[in-house]
């Protein structure tokens, strides 16, 4: 194991154990040893939170440790998001994006992550935030015409919502003018063809290549 796939390792373990302190200097130190900001979120910040859902799943963690994990891979992020951002890879405007997270649902680190990449990526991006309903992401679709709109779902019980959107959008007669990727760990590509969305990434790298496709961009 190299000396920075050992740091990676020990970060993801930090957020585990929800040591925010040791977070923050493991990733500036692999930052000042040049390693890329969105290798040090996927391979470190987010191994670890996923690694902590898992246990939560399984009951073996308790609410209050999965928040302290999340608040330090948010921490985290605080420090790498503006990193990706500077690594603007297109100085032209790639196309535009309204995204949020679907009503029901306040998961925000993934989608957070999706919007630093598309920024860094050229596109101008409108972020919703979190728990937003059906009708809000309607009524920004119309005010902004923006080429992508991004659902983001993380639970079961909110991707319905997601289907909603599609559903409203097609009953309004907008469904033709924007392209709609979803995104989220309670999504898939086989969920994705169901609703009817035009792309679906299993993450950030993923969905702006997906994205450029889509609007003809890349
Ligand atoms: C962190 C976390 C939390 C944090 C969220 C903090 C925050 N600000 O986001 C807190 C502690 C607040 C939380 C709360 C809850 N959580 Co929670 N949480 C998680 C956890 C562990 C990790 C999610 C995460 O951030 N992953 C890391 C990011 C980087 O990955 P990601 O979100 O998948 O995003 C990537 C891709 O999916 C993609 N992507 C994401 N969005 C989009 C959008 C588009 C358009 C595209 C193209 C791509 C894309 O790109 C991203 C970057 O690569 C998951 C477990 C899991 N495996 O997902 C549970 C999990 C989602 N939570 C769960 C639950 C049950 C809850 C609670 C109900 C717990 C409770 N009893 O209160 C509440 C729900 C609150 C609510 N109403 O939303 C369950 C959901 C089960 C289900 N029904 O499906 C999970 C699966 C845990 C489990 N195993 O049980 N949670």
């Amino acid at each position: 194991m190299s000396n920075i796939e050992e740091k990676l390792e020990k970060l993801s373990n930090l957020v585990v154990e929800g040591d925010t302190d040791g977070v923050k200097s493991i990733i500036k130190d692999l930052l000042e040893s040049g390693s890329d900001p969105l290798k040090i979120v996927e391979n470190g910040l987010t191994k670890g939170i996923r690694i902590v859902g898992e246990r939560y799943g399984r009951g073996d963690l308790f609410l209050t440790e999965l928040l302290l994990s999340a608040e330090t891979m948010q921490d985290g992020m605080k420090i790498l998001v503006p990193e990706i951002q500077k690594q603007k890879k297109e100085l032209k405007r790639t196309g535009s994006m309204v995204i949020g997270t679907v009503a029901g649902d306040i998961h925000d680190l993934g989608k957070n992550i999706v919007i630093a990449l598309f920024s860094a990526n050229g596109f101008d991006v409108v972020d919703l935030g979190v728990d937003v309903p059906v009708q809000k992401f309607i009524d920004k679709v119309k005010e902004l015409k923006p080429n992508i709109l991004g659902l983001s779902a993380l639970m079961t019980t909110t991707i319905p919502k997601q289907h909603e959107v599609i559903n409203e959008l097609k009953s309004l007669g907008l469904r033709d003018d924007i392209k709609v990727m979803i995104g989220g760990a309670a999504t898939n590509k086989v969920f994705s063809n169901e609703i009817g969305a035009d792309g679906y990434a299993e993450n950030a790298i993923d969905a702006v290549s997906i994205a450029k496709q889509l609007i003809g961009a890349s």
